[in-house]
Formats: C-alpha cells, sequence, structure tokens
C-alpha cells in the first residue's frame, strides 16, 4: 500500500497514484450469492417476473416486520416512491424541502409541477430546521418533506409541531435511514409515510428499488394502485396511474441483503471507528458522528473541512481525485444551485446560510464492505499528510 510521508508521495505532485482502480464511495454490499442464485432460479422456474409476485410480496412482508410498521409498498426506485407518496398525499402547490439533500427529493416535486421550496439546515444536524422551515411557509403550502440525512432523523417532533399549526402534510425522505431509529422506533414510522431507497450505492440494496413504509391503510391502499397503473382488477383502470414496480429480481436481491443486514452494518460500523480513530486528532476535520443510543446503519463517512485546516475542501478532492480515490462532495452545491432550480429561484441562497456552510465544507469518503483497513489506512494517511505543516504550500493550484 501506498503510504504518505511526504508532500513528494502525493500522485498530484507526480508520484504514481495510490489506487490502479477507483476507490469508489458507494461501492455495493453484495449478500449470500447462492441464496440469491437460488431466488433467481426459482423465479426463472416460476415464469413470473414483475406485477406484484411472490418475491415482492415476501420481501414487503419482511421489511413490514423489520420496521414495525403496517404497510410497506415496494417500488421500482426511492424517485418513483417519492413521487408517488407525493401524489398519494395530494400535495399541491408548494412543498417545503430542504435544499442539502439529493436531487431527486427536489425533482420528484417538480416532475409532478408542484414547487419545491428550500428550507435552511441546522449546520450542527445537516436536517431541515423547523424554524427556518415555519419562515417559507405561504397560503400556497401544503406539506413538509423532511430528509434524514445521512441516517440521522431529522427534528421529527419538530416539523411535525409546525405541520399540525399549519395543517399540513408531513412526509420524510428516509433514502439513507433504512435500519435507523429515532427515539428507539424505526425510522418508517413517523410522519404520514417514508420513502426508502434501495439503489445499488445504499449499504442495503436490491440493484434498484425503494418503498414506502405506512401504517395509514388507506394512503397503502392509494400507492398501490397509483404504482400499477391505477388498475383495480382486469381491465379496470379507476386512476391515471404510473408503473412504479419491483420486479422480482430486485425483490430476490433486497431479500437476499436482508439476511446479511447486521454484518452490513457491522462492517460500516468497524470502518467508521477506523476512520474515527485516525482522524481525531487532526485539527480542522471533524467527522459525523452517529448517536450510539440509535440505531444506525453507518453508511456515510462524512468530514467537515473547517477554516483552520490548511487545505480547502477543494482541494482535498482534488488530491483525492488524482489518487484514484473518488471521494464525493455530497451534496454540493444544494438543489437550490442546480437547474432548473438555479433560474427559478435565483435568490434562494438568501435564506440559506447554513445550507452553503455546510455544503461547502463536507467530503464523503469510501466505506462498506468492498473497503478494507488499509484503504482507510490510506485515506486517512493523505488527510493526514495535507494537515502537515508545508504540505499545503507545495500543491499545485487549481487549472
Ligand atoms: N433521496 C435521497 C436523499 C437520496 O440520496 C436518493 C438517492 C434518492 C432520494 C433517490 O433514490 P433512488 O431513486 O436513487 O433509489 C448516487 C445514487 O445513484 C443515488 O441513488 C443516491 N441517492 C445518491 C446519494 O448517490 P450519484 O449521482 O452519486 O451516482 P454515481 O453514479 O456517481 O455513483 C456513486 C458511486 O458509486 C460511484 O463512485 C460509482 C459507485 N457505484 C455505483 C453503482 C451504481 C458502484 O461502485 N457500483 C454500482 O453499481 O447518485
Amino acid at each position: 500500500m501506498k503510504s504518505f510521508s511526504d508532500a513528494a508521495d502525493l500522485a498530484l505532485l507526480g508520484a504514481p497514484p495510490a489506487y490502479a482502480q477507483p476507490l469508489h464511495v458507494g461501492r455495493p454490499n453484495i449478500g449470500d450469492r447462492d441464496a440469491f442464485m437460488r431466488r433467481m432460479n426459482d423465479i426463472l422456474d416460476r415464469r413470473w417476473l414483475s406485477n406484484n409476485g411472490p418475491m415482492v410480496q415476501e420481501f414487503e412482508r419482511s421489511l413490514a416486520e423489520y420496521l414495525g410498521v403496517k404497510h410497506v409498498v415496494a417500488m421500482c426506485n426511492g424517485t418513483v416512491a417519492l413521487e408517488i407518496a407525493i401524489r398519494a398525499l395530494d400535495l399541491t402547490g408548494e412543498v417545503i424541502v430542504p435544499s442539502y439533500t439529493f436531487i431527486a427529493t427536489a425533482h420528484a416535486l417538480h416532475w409532478q409541477a408542484i414547487t419545491p421550496v428550500f428550507a435552511d439546515i441546522r449546520s450542527d444536524t445537516h436536517t431541515l430546521d423547523p424554524e427556518a422551515v415555519r419562515r417559507m411557509i405561504t397560503p400556497r403550502t401544503t406539506g413538509i418533506i423532511g430528509v434524514h440525512l445521512w441516517g440521522r432523523a431529522c427534528d421529527v417532533e419538530g416539523l411535525q409541531a409546525v405541520a399540525d399549526e399549519h395543517g399540513l402534510q408531513l412526509m420524510f425522505d428516509a433514502a439513507h435511514a433504512f435500519a435507523c431509529t429515532h427515539k428507539g422506533t424505526r425510522i418508517g414510522n413517523f410522519g404520514r409515510c417514508e420513502v426508502f431507497s434501495f439503489h445499488a450505492t445504499k449499504f442495503f440494496n436490491s440493484f434498484e428499488g425503494g418503498a414506502v413504509a405506512t401504517n395509514d391503510d388507506e394512503l397503502a391502499r392509494q400507492m398501490r394502485l397509483m404504482a400499477n397503473f391505477g388498475f383495480q382488477g382486469f381491465d379496470n383502470g379507476i386512476y391515471p396511474g404510473t408503473n412504479g414496480k419491483m420486479t422480482e429480481v430486485c425483490a430476490a436481491m433486497g431479500l437476499t441483503g436482508l439476511e446479511s443486514l447486521d454484518s452490513f452494518t457491522a462492517t460500516n460500523r468497524r470502518n467508521h471507528g477506523h476512520y474515527a480513530s485516525r482522524l481525531n486528532d487532526v485539527p480542522g476535520l471533524s467527522l459525523l458522528a452517529y448517536d450510539e443510543a440509535e440505531g444506525n446503519n453507518f453508511q456515510y463517512v462524512v468530514v467537515e473541512v473547517g477554516d483552520t485546516f490548511p487545505v480547502s475542501r477543494n482541494d482535498i478532492i482534488r488530491v483525492f481525485h488524482a489518487e484514484n480515490i473518488l471521494a464525493r462532495k455530497y451534496f454540493w452545491p444544494g438543489c437550490h444551485a442546480m437547474l432548473p432550480y438555479r433560474s427559478l429561484f435565483p435568490h434562494a441562497r438568501l435564506m440559506l446560510p447554513e445550507t452553503l456552510k455546510v455544503a461547502d465544507r463536507v467530503i464523503v469518503l469510501p466505506t462498506g464492505t468492498a473497503i478494507e483497513e488499509s484503504d482507510i489506512e490510506c485515506v486517512t494517511g493523505i488527510l493526514r499528510l495535507l494537515a502537515a505543516p508545508g504540505t499545503a504550500a507545495k500543491l499545485p493550484p487549481a487549472a
């Protein structure tokens, strides 16, 4: 493994890169291959590939049991699951969301001619600030979508209080928060409904996939209808629905992953511990912590680069990418600064000071079962070298 004791060791300064093949953030965790292949054979033998097949039904039952929730509706991905949940809640006009989230949260609204209104986050939690939400409410507001960013629950009670006060619907984008808890209760049980993503890059994946969890019978019924073109029985369309169905192959991957969930989480927890022990004495860097009193999936290793660190966040990314370590700037620059929102709301940034601050200082580092302790040593070795006196001055200016 390449070690980093001097600036001359850096690929940006001419040394060979640490990795010949990229070291990715979001490398999928894969459960027991034999179990998956057995399920694949079952699917092929049955010749039932999609449309609410037995594998999807089993996946939904297993998820509902795991989450302790009445209904789980599995869908083809998290974005379509968000769109269907938004429509089932009859949201219209304006809906308040954070800007500091993956773009899908905002697009799921815009795609349905609903205006996403961006409210600020708290810089200590990275999640919606209920007071900032309150400031963005107008007569057109119909709902709030909280995002449990990095798997850490947002201020559920604070947001619920604002929603109740103003007669708004509250739902959650829980794309990052499968297997996480809030005050001991599994995420999936809060608001009107919560939406998960099981995309390949999530710690628990079904290739592509998503699900909505709810304790509301009528909402679950509506969402099932919407995800299946609005069909109620043969040849009986009763609603202009869409195709949000999960395939049997995806459910097979999900069921297989569920059997390894504890080991995925344990690996992520261990990786997070390795990062913490190698970074906790580096001034100017802070590793995002997870509340040990809660269930966590530890799927994101998030480092904030403070003003006192001698190298800027963007230069750190430049150094990593030269080493073929594809660390990410999630969720820079914030949804408000991407199209179409940047041109629709050119002044949104004025209401988002904490979002701007956080988006400019976050780096997400590789973790998961594809990462070895030696990789963490390499990644943190680079950060420690960049913190050392004299290194920053030797970095070439950005092109
Ligand atoms: N809400 C939130 C808060 C979300 O974070 C997301 C998704 C959603 C909603 C929507 O859920 P889905 O509709 O996706 O189910 C990735 C994922 O595509 C996206 O699912 C995820 N959030 C987001 C945080 O990350 P990108 O644009 O960063 O993807 P990409 O192609 O750059 O891949 C990330 C890294 O993963 C790369 O370094 C390559 C690696 N990778 C990726 C895939 C697909 C692999 O090693 N193997 C793979 O199979 O969005």
